[in-house]
């Protein structure tokens, strides 16, 4: 199908742009989270499942709304965000006592002239994870499970694209820094830069990355050592193997 105008897409070019979605989840309790008056009585926890911009940049410059489908037994599962402050999040409050998986539908803007794009998240009441994991959100009392996602725009109709590069308002100083709103780049123009350091509840950032590259370097080098060992092994298995193969024939001769 012809797209509805005389725009012409990039050819050759790919931006992407992140952004961080999932929930965070409290257990009713009187002293710490009371329950609104008007609470089923079989609700047990209250929750919040979001899409936003890494560490709450504004993503409304390119996502226009955001479609959650919650469980059928939930009152209009069917909940659309739209009309944000910029750098606020999409987000569906709601009460609860079981887990199920949240259909996720991002819509971009009218310029992108892209369909919308469906994704998952399992909705997350109790501690999951490692056993050190489960424990530490016992000990907080609350769940947080978020994942960070991409983006990718193939080959971008022009105008969609001047709109995610083009220059944002910013305060003084020189450099990448990071705005309510969005991140900047040196030279003014909006960017898909993640964060240098990452702050409690927002780990995604370029000192995590660095974190799991080296994690993945160092099992890679061990694995290597457990070759090299694993080959020996072999090796030492095949000459025996050789050695108990001559002997048996001496003795069959
Ligand atoms: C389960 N498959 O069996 C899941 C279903 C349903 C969750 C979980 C009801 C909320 C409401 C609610 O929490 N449903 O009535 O508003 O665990």
């Amino acid at each position: 199908m012809a797209p509805p105008n005389n725009q012409k897409r990039l050819k050759g070019i790919q931006i992407f742009r992140p952004f961080v979605y999932g929930n965070t989840a409290k257990l009713f309790h009187p002293q710490t989270n009371p329950k609104p008056p008007g609470t089923p009585e079989d609700h047990t926890y209250s929750w919040t499942v979001f899409v936003k911009g890494v560490d709450d940049t504004d993503i409304t410059y390119w996502c226009r709304k955001v479609q959650f489908k919650l469980h059928e037994s939930i009152p209009n599962p069917l909940r659309t965000i739209e009309n944000l402050v910029p750098g606020t999040p999409f987000e569906v409050h709601a009460t609860g006592w079981g887990e199920f998986e949240i259909q996720i539908k991002l819509y971009y803007i009218p310029e992108a002239l892209e369909k919308p794009q469906t994704f998952y998240h399992h909705l997350h009441l109790h501690p999951y994870g490692t056993d050190a994991e489960k424990e530490v959100m016992k000990l907080q009392s609350s769940i947080l499970s978020q994942c960070y996602e991409e983006i990718v725009f193939n080959e971008p109709y022009e105008q969609f694209y001047d709109l995610l590069t083009s220059p944002v308002a910013r305060g003084k100083g020189k450099g990448t820094k990071m705005m309510k709103g969005g991140m900047v780049g040196s030279s003014g123009e909006r960017t898909a830069l993640i964060p240098l350091s990452s702050r409690p509840d927002q780990p995604f950032s370029r000192e995590t990355e660095k974190l799991e590259i080296k994690r993945l370097m160092e099992a890679r080098a061990k694995i290597q050592v457990m070759n090299a060992s694993a080959q020996e092994d072999l090796k030492a298995k095949e000459e025996e193997l050789k050695r108990l193969r001559a002997e048996l024939k001496g003795i069959a001769l």
